[in-house]
């Protein structure tokens, strides 16, 4: 198979990851971070466009699942906002509040959302009254607002979530919300396979999880300069909200109960990943699932030779089965090639005499940039094949550089280096990062200690025989996974 070789247009991304990433936002035309407001950004056309068609697969994973889209207020009385103690507690330092309305000064402070369980369990309580009513599974796309103190950055850790998904579902009994859990866990796992993003899930520590929840999951994976990023977690609520809010249902005997509930978000974070996890030093590399052009035609005329009108054919022939562009710019096709690119489109056909000639049409792949030649008549089948294996590529490439950073070690070395675990640095001491499994003797003031130099992300899913030595000494009774977290 042929390949082409031309010189990178963006900074290399191994090296310079912060600097590829930002600049390739701007260029790809995905979002400008230049608003004068800290955290807040502003969606271009084709990014949105990008994150329109990753929410359209949540959408159909939880529609499939019986989850029912919703839009509950932007704004929160204070009163019902500080229902739940802990949530309150957890949220009082990310909490944007509205005081006025115009001159006046509110009587009501009203706390601009920073996620929905408050206005949403209010009205559970009204809707919920008999076994019936349940389950209720809702979930709604909004943006929220997170007053941030840690460095913000687009799309990772943004004030202004854009486009935060949460679900929240209320069921009868415990069983059913641990049920609730799993099919939760499904969702997402299905989710990010699709979009080719891997990941580790997690439960969390006691001391990090949601305010309120009875414990929290969660969805990691790792950036390329070595750090994690949760993308996603999964709740179960218990009572806790339910008994805040009276949301009580009457049982077959005619006895109130409380529901107990479950909620699970993402946001742009998803994005994010999916930017820095595929891309390369030429631009985006999208899976053909979600880029907003699967497709890109570009005539290649020679010596005065029309090439447009079977350019132009085949764009007819192509659009009933794909989502394709036709470039009929007065540009050079070289110049072409390079925005496409950017914009991470996973196929480009070129068409030039020679095709025409032939009856044929030149296939180059964008995750490889491997080229090769198809017939007219066979090009809607190879566009498929090609498109199904650009995301196997893209998928196993994705695993195998996660893996490569999965470790695993069996008793801490040198807690007092300021990066404390050996297996997430290289030989000259250099931060290369991943995720270190390490045992503890299960004490959380041994977790905390940890905790301070490095991040600890939780407890694996499946748990198994624990082996080595805690930082205490002791012999190890579980096991957690440790990072540098975002
Ligand atoms: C909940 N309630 O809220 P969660 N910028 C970008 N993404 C973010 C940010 C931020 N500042 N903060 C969080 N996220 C529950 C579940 C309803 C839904 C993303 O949970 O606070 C992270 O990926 O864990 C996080 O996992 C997700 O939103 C859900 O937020």
């Amino acid at each position: 198979m042929e390949k082409e070789v031309r010189p990178p247009r963006l900074l290399p991304k191994k090296e310079e990851f912060t600097a590829w990433y930002n600049s390739l936002l701007l260029q790809a035309k995905i979002f400008d971070y230049s608003y004068p407001l800290k955290g807040c950004g502003v969606w271009l056309s084709y990014g949105w466009k990008l994150r329109n068609q990753v929410i359209e697969i949540m959408r159909r994973l939880l529609t499939e699942t019986g989850h029912e889209e919703t839009y509950f207020p932007f704004l929160i009385p204070e009163d019902i906002f500080g229902k739940e103690a802990e949530f309150i507690k957890g949220f009082e330092n990310e909490v944007y509040w509205v005081t006025h309305g115009g001159r006046d000064a509110l009587d009501v402070k009203l706390a601009i959302r920073p996620t929905s369980e408050t206005p949403m369990y209010y009205m559970f309580s009204k809707w919920i009254k008999s076994s019936s009513d349940l389950p209720l599974k809702v979930w709604q796309v909004v943006s929220v607002f997170r007053y941030e103190t840690k460095a913000t950055r687009p799309l990772i850790r943004v004030r202004e979530i854009t486009s935060f998904k949460e679900a929240h579902t209320a069921h009868a009994t415990a069983e059913e919300a641990e049920e609730q859990v799993r099919e939760a866990i499904e969702i997402y796992r299905k989710f990010f396979d699709e979009l080719c993003i891997p990941y580790v899930i997690t439960r969390r520590p006691d001391y990090d999880k949601f305010p309120g929840a009875v414990y929290s999951l969660a969805f990691d994976t790792i950036f390329p300069d070595g750090r994690t990023l949760q993308i996603g977690t999964i709740h179960n609520l218990g009572e806790n909200f339910a008994k805040a809010f009276e949301i009580q249902y009457t049982d077959k005997e005619g006895k109130k109960r409380y529901v107990h509930q479950t909620c699970y978000g993402i946001s742009e974070r998803v994005i994010a990943s999916i930017i820095a996890i595929h891309g390369d030093d030429f631009g985006l590399v999208l899976p053909p699932i979600i880029a907003p052009i699967q497709v890109v035609i570009i005539p290649i005329p020679l010596k005065g030779i029309d090439v447009n009108e079977y350019a132009k054919k085949l764009f007819e022939k192509l659009k009933e089965h794909f989502r394709v562009a036709i470039d009929l710019r007065d540009k050079r096709p070289s110049e072409k090639f390079y925005e496409w690119e950017i914009k991470g489109v996973p196929i480009r056909l070129e068409v030039g005499p020679k095709e025409i000639e032939n009856k044929a049409v030149t296939i180059v792949r964008r995750d490889n940039f491997e080229r090769k030649v198809v017939t007219l008549e066979k090009i809607v089948e190879e566009i498929k094949l090609t498109l199904e294996e650009i995301t196997i590529n893209i998928k196993r490439r994705a695993w195998d550089s996660f893996n490569k950073r999965i470790h695993s070690v069996e008793r801490f070395i040198d807690l007092e280096r300021e990066d404390a675990i050996s297996a997430l640095l290289n030989e000259e001491g250099g931060f290369t990062g991943g995720i270190v499994r390490v045992p503890t003797c299960g004490s959380e003031e041994c977790e905390l200690k940890i905790n301070k130099y490095v991040n600890v992300l939780g407890y694996p899913l499946i748990e198994q025989e624990p082996k080595g030595t805690c930082i205490c000494g002791k012999p190890a009774r579980k096991y957690i996974l440790i990072s540098r977290a975002y």
